[in-house]
């Protein structure tokens, strides 16, 4: 309750004027956005600058090995022994993994190639990377001008992060359908494609206008059949990721929705996450940027870091 009064009068502070979003395209995206949930942008589609930061992301998975550990490993699960956990689609702590046994950490990596053939990974995660291009690529105008109209103020850059996902015989957490519950009343992410997406390799879905649709709260996860059940396809309402690469999708994810697994190669997609601004003290960084590169970022861009994000190095 004092939270959310306080996150209130933040937001005050933080307002955009109600004009904001003047060009046709921009207001067109957020009249979609408003009315189905989610909008697209692909005026990052095929631009040299792009692909140059998807063979970074590239680069840092297979060659730097950068992503975080421990991490699942779908090769350690069985099927009689981890049934509680397959039920629950392994909605537990990291901790819980470890202490079964399900993970591997750092030191048991040797090669992208290893781990992937010893481990098979469903995720691997990676920190957005600490260069002024991916903080100006998370907060790319075209997108942030939508994302502060719809919210009415300048909500904080909650999590920058990028999954590459895999094929795999265990779904895990948002596998499944599901609504996200990081904040109550505002939620917006953006999806950034880094690789071209299908359906073989791993479309995301999302149930247009299911935002304030008021089925599907009884439980944590969903399968097809249930949400087929609700929403036919032949509605039309669920829409799947089949796009290039540059490709950005902003949604917001109070609505149900869920990761395609892919059933060969593989998908990087950037995650952003914008939820209203706290104080400082009620939350701690999930990322960090240094403050170089948060010096090279626009004025309007800034107001999304937290000021307990930026390292003073
Ligand atoms: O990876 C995806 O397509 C979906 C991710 C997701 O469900 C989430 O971030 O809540």
């Amino acid at each position: 309750m004092v939270k959310e009064t306080l996150e209130k009068l933040v937001c005050l502070t933080r307002r955009v004027p109600k004009d904001n979003v003047s060009e046709e395209q921009i207001a067109a995206k957020l009249d979609q956005l408003r009315c189905e949930g989610y909008t697209t942008f692909s005026h990052l589609v095929g631009k040299p600058e792009f692909v140059k930061l998807a063979s970074h992301i590239a680069r840092a998975f297979e060659q730097e090995m950068a992503f975080t550990t421990p991490c699942l490993a779908q090769r350690r699960i069985e099927q009689v022994r981890d049934a509680d956990l397959i039920e629950k689609n392994f909605l537990v702590s990291t901790e819980e993994l470890v202490s079964r046994g399900l993970t591997f950490d750092r030191d048991d990596i040797h090669s992208y190639e290893q781990v992937i053939e010893e481990f098979a990974p469903s995720t691997l995660k990676l920190p957005i990377p600490d260069l002024p291009q991916f903080l100006d690529l998370w907060l790319d105008h075209n997108v942030t001008k939508v994302i502060e109209a719809y919210m009415g103020f300048t909500p904080i850059l909650r999590e920058a992060y990028i999954r590459r996902n895999f094929p795999c015989s265990y779904p895990v957490m948002n596998h499944k359908w599901h609504r996200d519950t990081n904040h109550r009343t505002h939620l917006l992410k953006a999806f950034i494609f880094f690789t071209d997406c299908d359906l073989e390799t791993g479309a995301h879905h999302y149930i247009a206008g299911s935002v304030g649709d008021s089925r599907f709260r009884d439980k944590v996860y969903y399968d097809d059949a249930e949400i087929e059940s609700g929403f036919p396809a032949a509605d039309g309402k669920k829409i799947s990721s089949v796009v290039p690469a540059g490709t950005i999708v902003l949604e917001d994810t109070r609505g149900l929705h869920k990761a395609g697994i892919p059933t060969r190669d593989y998908r990087d997609l950037g995650f952003a996450v914008f939820v209203p601004p706290s104080l400082p003290g009620f939350f701690k960084p999930l990322y960090r940027v240094n403050k170089s590169s948060y010096d090279s970022l626009q004025p309007s861009q800034r107001r999304f870091i937290p000021s307990n994000h930026i390292e003073k190095r």
